[in-house]
């Protein structure tokens, strides 16, 4: 242990703890732009210097450890003025109109600078702006970053991508995507880490709010919208609303009031997925198809973008099944719409996800009969949603539960985890479970898959079924991922079924979630989704109602020549 004094207070921390740490553990917090624990430690951005008694020059506190007796002052005179003089050196080279900015009122820089008082910004530059594509889903306005290097580190690190990198040296430091590529060419998960990561409104998700308000005003849409999963886990966070309150009925009743006609959840279609994805399971495990490499999950797009340009020998390897997003989109444009008497082509399909990859997705394209179209014609994060929620004044303690629209209504529990990591897979293994014995197991018989850890990569379990035996794996993140496909690849384990997702923890952590700096809340948002499922009246894929009626009057059965016409896809094509 380490003996010294913060701000006259007497501190005892572990060695090799940092100052910053030690300071924050014990109740005294140090502003910083640029530290993110684990993963930027660089001390680029100088906003968390300290004064270190005896010491001229100041000394950064997020890569310096405590030492015996050290006497540190984080907010003296020295260090105010110093503090003050960084912060204004950053505004000068960042674009300060907050009043147009995605970011305002959650900027780490905006308040770092109203708490330093700081009134006027003494020496602004003139600002490059890098040209950038704005129908790419992911958004770089090269005016607002602050060189804080954590969008490179995340993508990096974590995501093992390398898609950014730092052009040019000293003052004219850049960020920029590395290689000097466009990011449309840049295999770019689309996973949106780097904008959750970003302290300030450098990088964000293409705003579709407008789309929507557009086609909401147009009378001869019909306008029905689906909500994921892990959208119901964080939505509220942004609003101020308690986990408790922050319901997915109240999202329904808010979309209501937004002028939606039809509103469902997409914990239909993640059923609807179970049955064909974990029907296709069956059968390729049966046919001996997966003796070498294991069928991996299809539901994460950020996967599939992953999947197709690092290892696109394994493309074959993924399941055909589409998406729950996708399902339903198609599901909606064809008996759905049948059910209303709507052409599809007057139909506006909108899904709320938490995720920015599923913008990308939504350019898949839906062949059926006649018509072709798109499953999903508008997708929108969690934070535009938020947005949507207050650009119509809604006030979020005037919101109550409402239900969803009928024929689609049924979401089991096994649907709603499909936004925690483990949460495709536990599903598949109950409904599995189920086909192969033709009895339900416990609910919660496999919640060994679910993680409690996102720093230990995968995890794998054998899970006895009938005669045989699944071994499992599941992994979020993916550098977690890489590293699991290197070992699967060089022979060292073996599995029969994978569920990978691009962002740590699955989907609860995605890169369109509204945004704590520094904070990574995504197992405690899943936890929110595992106690959903645990209070669920139908735990269980194969016992949603409407999915089961949807087959008996539109869809045969699984993996039938119509499920596989609208449910299913070529990930080759
Ligand atoms: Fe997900 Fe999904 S679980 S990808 O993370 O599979 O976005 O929440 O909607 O489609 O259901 C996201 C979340 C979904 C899909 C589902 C899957
Ligand atoms: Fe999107 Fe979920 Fe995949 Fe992240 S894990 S890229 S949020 S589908």
């Amino acid at each position: 242990l380490v003996h010294l004094t913060i701000d006259n207070k007497p501190i005892t921390v572990p060695a090799g703890t940092t100052i910053l740490e030690a300071a924050e553990h014990n109740g005294i917090p140090i502003p910083k732009l640029c530290y993110l624990k684990d993963i930027n430690e660089i001390g680029a951005c100088r906003v968390c210097v300290v004064e270190l008694e005896g010491k001229d020059k100041l000394i950064i506190s997020c890569n310096n450890k405590v030492e015996e007796g050290m006497v540190i002052y984080t907010n003296s005179p020295k260090v105010r003025m110093n503090r003050r003089k960084t912060v204004e050196l950053i505004l000068s080279q960042h674009d300060c109109r907050c009043a147009t900015c995605v970011k305002s009122g959650n900027c780490t820089l905006q308040k770092i600078a109203n708490d330093l008082n700081i009134l006027e910004v003494p020496f602004q530059q003139e600002l490059e702006q890098t040209p950038w594509n704005k129908d790419f889903p992911l958004i770089r306005d090269s005016s607002k970053c602050i060189k804080c290097m954590r969008c490179i580190q995340v993508c990096d690190k974590i995501q093992s991508l390398n898609i950014w990198d730092v052009e040019s040296t000293g003052s004219r430091t850049t960020v920029h995507v590395s290689k000097n590529r466009k990011i449309e060419d840049a295999d770019c998960s689309l996973c949106g880490q780097c904008i959750t990561h970003c302290p300030v409104g450098a990088l964000r998700e293409r705003d579709d709010t407008e789309k929507v308000w557009s086609a909401l005003a147009d009378k001869k849409k019909v306008t029905v919208v689906q909500i994921a999963p892990a959208v119901r886990a964080a939505w509220g966070e942004a609003l101020g609303m308690k986990r408790e309150e922050a319901t997915v009925g109240k999202i329904v009743d808010a979309l209501r009031k937004i002028g939606f006609d039809y509103v469902f959840d997409t914990a239909f279609s993640a059923d609807l997925t179970i049955m064909e994805e974990g029907a296709e399971f069956l059968e390729r495990l049966q046919n001996g198809e997966l003796k070498d490499r294991p069928m991996f999950t299809s539901c994460c797009p950020g996967w599939i973008r992953f999947i197709k340009s690092q290892y696109p020998h394994l493309v074959p390897q993924l399941s055909s099944a589409k998406s729950p997003q996708q399902m339903f989109g198609a599901v909606m444009k064809t008996y759905f719409a049948k059910s209303i008497g709507v052409d599809p082509e007057n139909i506006c399909t909108v899904s709320i996800m938490p995720c920015l990859a599923k913008k990308g997705e939504r350019n898949m394209e839906l062949f059926y009969e006649e018509y072709a179209g798109h499953d999903v014609d508008i997708v929108l994060t969690t934070r535009e949603l938020v947005r949507m929620i207050r650009s119509a004044h809604i006030a979020p303690s005037t919101l109550v539960d409402a239900p969803c629209d009928t024929l689609m209504q049924d979401g089991s529990g096994a649907g709603v985890i499909f936004g925690a990591t483990g949460g495709v897979m536990e599903a598949a293994l109950r409904s599995a479970y189920f086909l192969v014995t033709g009895k339900n197991p416990d609910a919660d018989a496999f919640s060994v898959v679910r993680s409690n850890n996102l720093n230990h990569g995968a995890v794998c379990a054998e899970i006895p079924i009938g005669d045989t035996v699944v071994r499992a794996a599941v992994v979020s993140g993916l550098g977690n991922a890489r590293q699991l496909i290197e070992m699967i690849e060089r022979g060292d384990v073996h599995y029969d079924f994978v569920e990978v997702m691009a962002c740590p923890g699955g989907c609860v952590g995605g890169g369109g979630q509204p945004i704590h700096d520094g904070q990574e809340l995504a197992l405690e948002r899943g936890k929110n989704l595992y106690f959903l499922d645990k209070n669920a009246n139908i735990r269980f894929s194969h016992e949603n109602k409407d999915v089961l009626k949807l087959y008996e009057d539109f869809m045969g059965k699984p993996l039938s020549h119509k499920a596989h016409l609208l449910l299913h896809t070529d990930h080759n094509a």
